[in-house]
């Protein structure tokens, strides 16, 4: 699947990203309109567009997405003082970006239900 995305180009090193973590599978940056003091963005390299596009066989990468989430938070030191990780779907929902990202939110107290 091709992927013209910024976060495409990110995940393929074509553009820069304030990059907190990654690996094989994954990248982590900040993201560049930032709602909390933390406020990173996880991608999964591979181009998927959003959670409906996501196949069984994407289970390990998911995971390993959250896992990366951890990291982030753990690297933040937010792991006592909470955070929130979020995926928006579709534009109804806020997703501007057709590569699926993990928000992972912190630094700051969080109110529920989000807007
Ligand atoms: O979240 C998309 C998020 O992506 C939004 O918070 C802005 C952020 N963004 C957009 N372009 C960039 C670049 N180039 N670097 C870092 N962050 C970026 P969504 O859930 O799709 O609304």
């Amino acid at each position: 699947m091709s992927d013209d995305t910024i976060f495409g180009k990110i995940a393929r090193g074509e553009m820069d990203a304030d990059i907190v973590y990654e690996n094989s599978r994954v990248v982590a940056f900040r993201d560049i309109n930032p709602q909390a003091p933390t406020h990173v963005l996880v991608i999964p390299r591979k181009p998927i567009a959003t959670i409906n596009d996501i196949e069984a066989d994407d289970r390990m990468l998911i995971g390993e997405m959250f896992l990366a989430a951890k990291e982030v938070a753990r690297i933040e030191g937010l792991e006592s003082s909470g955070y929130r990780v979020v995926m928006n779907c579709g534009e109804g929902a806020g997703q501007s970006v057709f590569h699926i990202h993990l928000h992972v939110l912190g630094g700051r107290s969080l109110k529920w239900p989000p807007g």
